[in-house]
């Protein structure tokens, strides 16, 4: 992307984690200059996002024509591609199979720590589901088991320590699942991650 490039808008608020990943994707690429937040209101019917995304999820990159790109995963590849850089994910290759699986593996976390959060906002008190709550709690425990067995590599920052910083990140600030007391390996990375990557603080939640 040249600076004659035009702009982005990117739909999501400063608390989505999977928004995160890509605000943090943009910083590390540089490219912040074309990119601007406009916030989305996920419960808003009204709320164009659902035309842009008819799922009516965030994060959305919207191209000046009006094209949207989602979801985080694709976003990142586009601007990645767009940006000239494969640092971010491997251009080919088995690697880039396995940096992609491995980034899933770190998005499920943050999907099943969002559904056991939803699972308390969108129901009445009381009528939560105990039964769903621990299966998606045993997702998040048995995906962070594999990261704490195999953490990501620390000397580079990628898609997959992307999507584990920002699962780990929205695991603290939400707290659907305790992670902290029983993955000590995590929490060295994660600490070691904060200290190498400033994105990392920087796309942090507001109040986090
Ligand atoms: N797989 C999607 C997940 C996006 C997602 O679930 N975003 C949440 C906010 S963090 C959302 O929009 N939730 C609203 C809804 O599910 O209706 C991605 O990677 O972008």
């Amino acid at each position: 992307m040249s600076p004659n490039d035009p702009s982005f808008v990117l739909r999501s608020t400063a608390t989505s984690p999977f928004g995160r990943k890509v605000r943090m994707a943009i910083e590390v690429l540089g490219i912040g200059h074309l990119v601007t937040l406009e916030p989305a209101d996920t419960l808003d019917a009204n709320d164009t996002l659902r035309q842009q995304n008819p799922l009516g999820k965030m994060p959305c990159l919207l191209l000046p024509d009006g094209t949207a790109i989602y979801d985080s995963g694709v976003i990142i590849e586009f601007l990645a591609e767009g940006a000239g850089s494969d640092a971010l994910v491997p251009r080919e290759g088995p690697e880039r199979y396995i940096a992609l699986t491995r980034a899933r593996l770190a998005d499920g976390i943050t999907e099943a720590g969002l559904l056991m959060v939803y699972e308390n906002r969108f129901r009445d008190p009381g009528t939560q589901s105990e039964r769903w709550l621990d299966h998606q709690r045993g997702k998040v425990n048995r995906a962070l088991a594999a990261f704490e067995a195999n953490p990501p590599d620390l000397a580079k920052t990628d898609i997959v320590s992307i999507g584990l910083s920002c699962a780990l990140g929205y695991l603290d600030w939400r707290r659907p699942v305790k992670w902290r007391d029983n993955h000590p390996r995590l929490v060295a990375w994660l600490a070691a991650f904060a200290k190498n990557e400033p994105a990392f603080a920087r796309t942090a939640a507001p109040n986090a």
